[in-house]
């Protein structure tokens, strides 16, 4: 059986074996201690004043969840590009892979654990089509709602029932490391029975021919898009969203019709006005949302 901890300092070929065999690892160490008491403090911010959290709970036992994450803070911006995370992410999945979701899940005190379910929607096992990254910001434990998960599950062709499994357990993990599991594997949150929240920041990659969660190049801010590094929009899926156009009215590099093409779009936020800067926007352009 799979235990419920990974050793520290594995190599990135361990972790690809361990991803293999078992559906999981724990790359520890990722993220430094202020980090995590910074992205702790501002996620259980939005836990309390996110409209989107209540809007989606009926009741205080479920699971807090801030979508979009990239859009509330200068922080979540990048940590899904983890240099020991996304290289690992990106060899399952290959270099073009996209980010689907960047979100948090905060497990209340009581919540029960939540339903074991697979991401994908189509079952292909020996193939990954996607990868779910959890950074924990405090330390996973089988007590205070670990992600739990049937290792070796991503192996079989169908999907799990409503039940828990012989073998299943909660991944124990110290905060600053990252949960990273296939998507087929079965897998939920764990049933936190303590007293204090269990908080993460996650992001879900997969092959970029599935359409995308969220779209983050319309839904991201200008802001956000205009400090986005190219590998940052390369992984927020910016560069492989579906052409709107004829393919020579297209820029492949950047993911948007040319302006020149469509001066229409000029000032719409498309194109060279959001993603090489602002001075190509003509003056009084909003520098709001995309699309
Ligand atoms: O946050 C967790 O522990 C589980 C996440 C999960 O179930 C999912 O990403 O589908």
């Amino acid at each position: 059986m799979a235990p419920s901890t990974v050793p520290p300092g594995l190599t990135p070929d361990e972790h690809a074996e361990r991803l293999e065999l078992y559906g999981f690892t724990v790359v520890d160490d990722v993220l430094d201690p202020t980090t995590v008491a910074e992205a702790r403090e501002r996620i259980e911010h939005l836990y309390a004043h996110d409209p989107g959290v209540e809007a989606k709970r009926s009741s205080p036992l479920e699971t807090m969840h801030v979508e979009n994450l990239p859009n509330k803070g200068k922080l979540f911006e990048t940590f899904f590009l983890n240099p020991r995370v996304l290289p690992l992410a990106e060899r399952l999945l290959g270099e073009d892979l996209i980010a689907q979701d960047v979100w948090s899940f905060g497990i209340p005190p009581g919540a029960p654990a939540y339903r074991l379910h697979a991401d994908d929607d189509v079952r292909s096992p020996g193939t990954p089509l996607s990868v779910v990254t959890i950074y924990a910001l405090t330390d996973f434990t089988a007590e205070n709602g670990a992600t739990r998960i049937v290792p070796g599950s991503h192996w079989i062709p169908r999907y799990p029932e409503p039940r828990s499994y012989a073998g299943e357990i909660n991944i124990e993990a110290p905060a600053g490391s990252c949960v990273m599991l296939l998507g087929s594997a079965w897998h939920s949150s764990g049933a936190n029975r303590t007293d204090t929240v269990r908080t993460s920041m996650s992001c879900y990659f997969s092959k970029p021919w599935i359409k995308q969660y969220i779209d983050f190049s319309r839904s991201l801010s200008t802001d956000v898009l205009d400090r986005a590094t190219p590998e940052a929009r390369r992984v927020l899926g910016v560069k492989s969203r579906t052409r709107h156009t004829e393919r020579w009215q297209w820029d492949e590099e950047t993911g948007y019709p040319e302006a020149e093409h469509h001066p229409e779009l000029a000032g719409l936020g498309y194109g060279p006005c959001c993603l090489h800067g602002r001075t190509a926007q003509p003056a009084g352009a909003s520098g709001e949302r995309h699309g």
